[in-house]
């Protein structure tokens, strides 16, 4: 696996951000958004060689979508831009309970991303493929154009990490239940967040959680708690790992945070529970500030803020 060109490669749709940042009047800053970009922004910050495959529209959107990831790093040869779809937008608005997504995402160029239209060469020149169930429940098409790029990262010998992100605004639950349940099956890496698998699996501890998920095949599994930081599991191993207390003012993206430093740091280094430490900080760092990408802390002060908490102890 060595000689694999990169590290990590996302595969899904980016959404272009509108954020609320003042109530009343209301007022929106513009960001960047979509869980497996947002993954592979986190990983290329760590210093992982990324790239991206997806779908975006010939039009200003695709455009800033494209220097972003060009600034970032991150190879654009699997994206493709289509004349006859736009790219996806979404707006994020607080409330008590939090964040909530509003979608302007239908037909978008991403959704068209079915088997037919996959760069397989650079699916086989990545180390790991990173897939989510958001990837899946766009359309169909795209659904089946993830079970091929599973198909095509294995047949070459790659790994595939699977986020279980679920939004049942695109999808009805028996749907995403069998849909993840099977990719669960096929996946290596498994990054939940709790609430969903909840949902997905009608199981309420994360240990009955994990059960089933090694139960099915996962053989590392990243499950995020929110505030309380994760459980990391392996066949023979599982642990707790303690959330950081921050001042948060937006969760937006702090599991795709959690899970593109995460990933860059066991390919890296090959110790899942080191790497969920690491990944616990960055994804609360990452809840500092407005918006998906923007928080998104590098490699540097993740260390440094590791540093300062161990100084404390
Ligand atoms: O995890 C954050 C993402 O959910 C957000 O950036 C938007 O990709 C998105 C989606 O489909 O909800």
């Amino acid at each position: 696996m060595a000689d694999k060109r990169l590290d990590i490669v996302g595969l899904g749709e980016p959404l272009l951000e509108f954020s609320q940042i003042e109530k009343a009047p209301p007022r929106f800053a513009m960001g960047f958004g979509g869980d497996t970009s947002n993954c592979v922004i986190a990983a290329a910050r760590q210093g992982a060689n990324t790239g991206y495959v997806t779908g975006i529209g010939d039009d200003q959107f695709g455009q800033m979508f494209l220097d972003l990831w060009r600034h970032e790093g991150v190879d654009t040869t699997g994206v493709m831009i289509d004349p006859s779809a736009p790219t996806g937008i979404y707006f994020i608005t607080h409330d008590d309970e939090g964040h909530h997504f509003s979608y302007r995402r239908a037909g978008s160029a991403a959704s068209r991303m079915g088997p037919s239209r996959l760069p397989k060469a650079l699916l086989q020149e990545t180390r790991l493929l990173h897939i989510s169930a958001i990837s899946q429940a766009i359309s169909a098409e795209a659904c089946d154009g993830v079970f091929e790029a599973i198909d095509i990262v294995h047949s070459a010998g790659g790994l595939i990490a699977y986020d279980t992100n679920l939004r049942l605004s695109l999808w009805n639950l028996p749907r995403a239940r069998a849909i993840i349940t099977e990719t669960v099956g096929l996946a290596d890496i498994i990054l939940p967040g709790l609430d969903d698998v909840r949902q997905i699996f009608g199981l309420d501890s994360p240990d009955a959680i994990t059960d089933r998920l090694l139960s099915l095949g996962a053989k590392i599994i990243g499950l995020t708690l929110g505030a309380e930081g994760a459980m990391l599991a392996t066949p023979d191993r599982r642990q707790i790992i303690e959330g950081f207390p921050v001042e948060t003012v937006d969760a937006t993206g702090a599991g795709d945070t959690f899970d593109g430093t995460f990933l860059a740091q066991y390919l890296q280094y090959g110790d899942p529970f080191a790497a969920g430490r690491f990944a616990n900080a960055a994804a609360a760092l990452s809840t500092q500030g407005y918006g998906a990408v923007d928080p998104i802390p590098d490699q540097e002060a993740v260390t440094r803020f590791l540093a300062a908490r161990d100084a404390q102890r």
